[in-house]
C-alpha cells in the first residue's frame, strides 16, 4: 500500500471550517459541533506494505487510514496539458480564480494511509503512483483474508469507511440508517472528529472474482455518514480482491505486472461541506450568489482522480506487460462516463474494446497488454465532459 503525501496533498495546516448550503441539516449540525478542531501532521513516512499476519484461514491485512483535511489542486500544472497551451476560455470557467470564482483549489477531506496507529506521519506515495491523485490508499486482500482498517477521522465532521463487496456485520458497515441496531453497532456509522474506529471486513469467496472475472475484482470504499456530501468532500478509494492462491504477498495478482486505477467523477464542489469555506478562502469579491448558474457550473470539476485537463502525473506502463485497469464512476445523473484509451485496447469480461461504460458507483476491470508506445490520451468520450476537462494521458515506454 502506498499513500499520497506531497506538496499538494499534505494535510491542510489551516483548514477553514466547512459549511455550505446544499448538504444536510444533520451534517451542518455535526459540523457546527466540531468547528475549530485542530489539525494534524506534516511530513511523510516511507511507503510500506500493509501489516499482515498469517492465519490458517488466510492473512489479516491491517491498514491504518485517516480522513484528513487537505487543500487539493485540480490543476496543479497551471495549464492545459492536453493542448499544451494555456487554459482557454472554456477551461477558465472551471480553473480560474477571480471575482466570485473559487478556481482550481478546494479544501477537501481525503483518505490517507499511515504506517502505524500513531497516525503521526502519512505514508509517502511514490512518484509512480502519484497519478492516483485524490484517491485514498488502495486496500487489497486475497479471498480468505481478513481486512482490518484502523480508521482515524481528522475531518471537522463525522466520517466513516464503507466498503463494497466484502463481508461485514452491522458493527463494520460504516453507514447510519434505521436498521434495528443500536449501541456499539452504531459506532462505525460516523466516527467523530478525532475519533478512531477499527473496521473488520471478511473476504469470502463471494467477494472475490466471479466466473467471468480475471484473477482479481474491483471494489470501492467511501465514507457513508452523510454519503453524498462525504463523497464530494473527496472520501473515496479502491479496494481490490484477488482470487485465492493467485496473490503476491502484497495482495495483487501474480498474473498482472501493473495495476492502474482511475475514478471518473464530476465532483460537485457546490455540494461539498466546504463550499462556504472555499468561497471565503479563494473567491475574490463580490461574494457569489449560490444560485447563480455560472457560479454553480464553475464548481463542477470534471475530473479523473481529481485532475482536469491532463494535469497531474501520468500513469506509465511498459510495452508488453500485463496491465490491469481498475475503473470507477461516482456522482449523480450527469456521471455517465465512457473512458476511452487511445493507442491500445483492453478486454473487459472477455470482450475486446477501447471504451468502457461507467455510471455512478459502477466499477469495471479492464486488462491491457500495450503494444503501442507513446503518450496517449485517456479520456471520457462524453462531449460535454471533454470540453469540461475530463481528460488525462497515459504513457507506454519500451
Ligand atoms: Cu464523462
Amino acid at each position: 500500500m502506498t499513500l499520497l503525501c506531497d506538496a499538494t496533498t499534505s494535510p491542510d495546516p489551516d483548514p477553514a471550517p466547512p459549511s455550505g448550503r446544499r448538504f444536510s441539516l444533520r451534517t451542518a449540525l455535526r459540523v457546527v459541533a466540531v468547528l475549530g478542531t485542530a489539525l494534524p501532521l506534516a511530513g511523510c513516512a516511507a511507503s510500506t506494505s500493509p501489516h499482515h499476519t498469517a492465519t490458517g484461514q488466510g492473512q489479516v491485512r491491517v491498514y491504518y487510514v485517516a480522513a484528513n483535511p487537505v487543500l487539493w489542486d485540480y490543476a496543479p500544472d497551471g495549464r492545459d496539458q492536453i493542448t499544451g497551451e494555456p487554459f482557454d476560455e472554456a477551461a477558465k470557467v472551471f480553473v480560474e480564480r477571480g471575482p466570485a470564482r473559487i478556481g482550481a483549489r478546494y479544501q477537501k477531506c481525503l483518505y490517507q494511509g499511515y504506517p502505524d496507529a500513531s497516525f503521526r506521519t502519512p505514508l509517502r506515495r511514490p512518484d509512480s503512483e502519484r497519478y492516483l491523485g485524490f484517491l485514498g490508499p488502495v486496500v487489497r486482500a486475497e479471498v480468505g483474508d481478513t481486512i482490518r482498517v484502523v480508521f482515524r477521522n481528522n475531518c471537522p465532521f463525522p466520517t466513516s469507511m464503507h466498503p463494497h463487496g466484502v463481508f461485514y456485520d452491522k458493527h463494520n458497515e460504516g453507514a447510519p440508517y434505521s436498521d434495528g441496531t443500536g449501541g456499539a453497532d452504531k459506532a462505525d456509522d460516523g466516527v467523530p472528529t478525532g475519533g478512531t474506529h477499527t473496521y473488520t471486513w471478511q473476504v469470502p469467496e463471494r467477494a472475490g472474482p466471479g466466473p467471468m472475472d480475471g484473477s482479481s475484482v474491483t471494489w470501492m470504499y467511501h465514507s457513508h455518514t452523510d454519503e453524498v456530501a462525504d463523497i464530494y468532500a473527496g472520501l473515496t478509494g479502491f479496494l481490490v480482491v484477488t482470487a485465492k492462491g493467485k496473490a503476491k504477498p502484497d495482495g495483487s495478482p501474480v498474473d498482472v505486472d501493473r495495476e492502474v486505477f482511475a475514478l471518473f467523477e464530476v465532483v460537485n464542489e457546490n455540494a461539498s461541506p466546504f463550499l462556504a469555506a472555499n468561497i471565503d478562502r479563494f473567491a475574490a469579491p463580490p461574494r457569489p450568489h449560490l444560485d447563480d448558474e455560472d457560479f454553480v457550473e464553475s464548481n463542477l470539476m470534471h475530473s479523473i482522480n481529481g485532475f482536469v485537463y491532463g494535469n497531474g502525473p501520468m500513469a506509465t506502463l511498459r510495452r508488453g506487460e500485463r496491465v490491469r485497469w481498475h475503473l470507477m464512476g461516482m456522482g449523480t445523473e450527469v456521471d455517465l462516463h465512457t473512458p476511452h484509451w487511445h493507442g491500445n485496447t483492453v478486454t473487459v469480461n472477455g470482450m475486446r474494446t477501447d471504451v468502457v461504460n461507467l455510471l455512478p458507483a459502477s466499477m469495471a476491470t479492464a486488462d491491457m497488454q500495450p503494444d503501442a508506445s507513446g503518450v496517449w490520451l485517456f479520456h471520457c468520450h462524453v462531449g460535454d465532459h471533454i470540453i469540461a476537462g475530463m481528460l488525462a494521458r497515459y504513457q507506454v515506454i519500451g
